[in-house]
């Protein structure tokens, strides 16, 4: 008797999808259930990354699946003889899941025995990219057979992903792709995204990618209620600084980026100042704010990724990392200026060496730093 439940559901309405989508994330943290959202062309290998992953790891973690198929359960199948919790969602013709749909799925997730939840989404590069499900991160996992321009071809879904799994690299030797030009292109269309190489059948890059995943999941879990909440009132400028080409100190600035795709426009401003923001201060006081919000990496002595919210008085007690012009003049100055209450969110960085990524405790923080400032 087949035991894997499937649920047959219509499209949700798209602009209920983002609230759905938060809803859905707010029950996930609440479990503690580090979820998330993978997504590829079809035969890229999900199914099977799932497979090898959750085999070597089920003896440290609880999974729970959810598999998005526009029809059967073929794939549900195949991950339900791991003695896991797989819901089957089929979309009915849909390209991709909804929050609504995923929510759906939840219901039937036993969520408080769930360490990682994985939703593999239909196979499609462009329609997933469009429709937040409410995971902590997505996954894209692209593969060597279809070729090294996919990153070029398909932006927007390696630029909402925070890492990429390159796989069936054992496959690469007999064809011309080159993964020095699947790196160049991907990192021309998604600067911040993290590459892993590996081989689902082979099991090369296996280490990485679930140390990366064991890594993200207790990163996930220790920031769970430490994000401070800074609550936005009024004209608000919000102000990125940093540096991109040294690790975490340029956190600033890929928070500013995040939250500049999302706010177009009205009462909040966002600036990416970088290493500037004194050029900045022109349009600042332009702008006329209540509230001017500075994200930066400070180094407050605490674990990398932690986030502190500091006034002027707080900050002259810590050192901010790399930047030429004083912080504290800065607030002091635009306070002076504008009348804007000045806050300063502080992001401890793990590491600021020249030529590094940002670290995946920073990366995560600033995700949930920027969901939090829109939420
Ligand atoms: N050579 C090679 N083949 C692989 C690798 N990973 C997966 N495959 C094969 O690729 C094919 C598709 O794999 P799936 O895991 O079903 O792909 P999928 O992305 O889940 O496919 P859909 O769910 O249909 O979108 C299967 O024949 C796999 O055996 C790999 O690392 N190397
Ligand atoms: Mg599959």
């Amino acid at each position: 008797m087949k035991k894997i439940k499937t649920i047959e559901v219509g499209a949700s309405l798209f602009e209920e999808n983002d609230r759905i989508a938060g809803e859905n994330r707010i029950l996930l943290k609440k479990h503690g259930v580090f979820a998330l959202n993978v997504m590829g062309s079809p035969g890229s290998g999900k199914t099977t990354v799932l497979e090898k992953t959750i085999d070597q790891l089920r003896k440290d973690y609880s999974f729970a699946v959810i598999e998005g198929d526009i029809q059967g359960s073929l794939d549900g199948e195949r991950l339900e003889k791991f003695g896991i919790p797989v819901v089957q969602i089929n979309t009915g013709g849909a390209c991709h899941l909804d929050a609504n749909m995923v929510a759906k799925g939840l219901e039937n997730i036993p969520l408080e025995d769930t360490d990682i939840l994985f939703i593999e989404n239909v196979g499609n590069l462009v329609c997933p990219a469009e429709f937040d499900i409410g995971t902590d991160v997505n996954i894209i996992i692209s593969s060597v057979p279809e070729g090294e321009e996919k990153p070029l071809k398909y932006p927007l879904m390696f630029r909402i992903s925070t890492l990429c799994l390159l796989n069936k690299i054992d496959i690469a030797p007999h064809t011309d792709f080159s993964i020095a030009n699947f790196t160049r292109n991907l990192k021309t269309s998604a600067p911040d995204i993290k590459l892993i190489s590996l081989s689902a059948k082979m099991g090369e890059g296996f280490k990485e990618w679930t140390e990366y995943l064991s890594y993200s999941l207790i990163a996930s879990l220790s920031q769970l209620s430490e994000t401070p909440s800074v609550e936005l009132k009024g004209r608000v400028v919000i102000a990125g600084l940093g540096d991109r080409m040294k690790g975490d100190d340029g956190a600033g600035c890929l928070a500013a980026e995040i939250l500049q795709k999302k706010i177009q426009k009205g009462a909040v401003k966002v600036i990416n100042a970088e290493n500037a923001v004194e050029n900045y201060l022109g349009a600042i006081e332009k702008f006329k704010p209540d509230m001017v919000v500075i994200i930066d990496a400070v180094d407050f002595g605490g674990k990398p990724g932690d986030v502190k919210v500091m006034e002027r008085a707080q900050l002259m007690e810590t050192t901010s990392s790399t930047h030429t012009f004083s912080l504290p003049l800065i607030i002091r100055h635009i306070s002076s200026e504008t009348g804007a209450k000045c806050k300063v969110i502080g992001i401890q960085p793990k590491s600021t060496a020249f030529g590094e990524d940002i670290s995946p405790e920073v990366r995560q923080s600033v995700l949930r730093l920027t969901e939090q400032l829109l939420s």
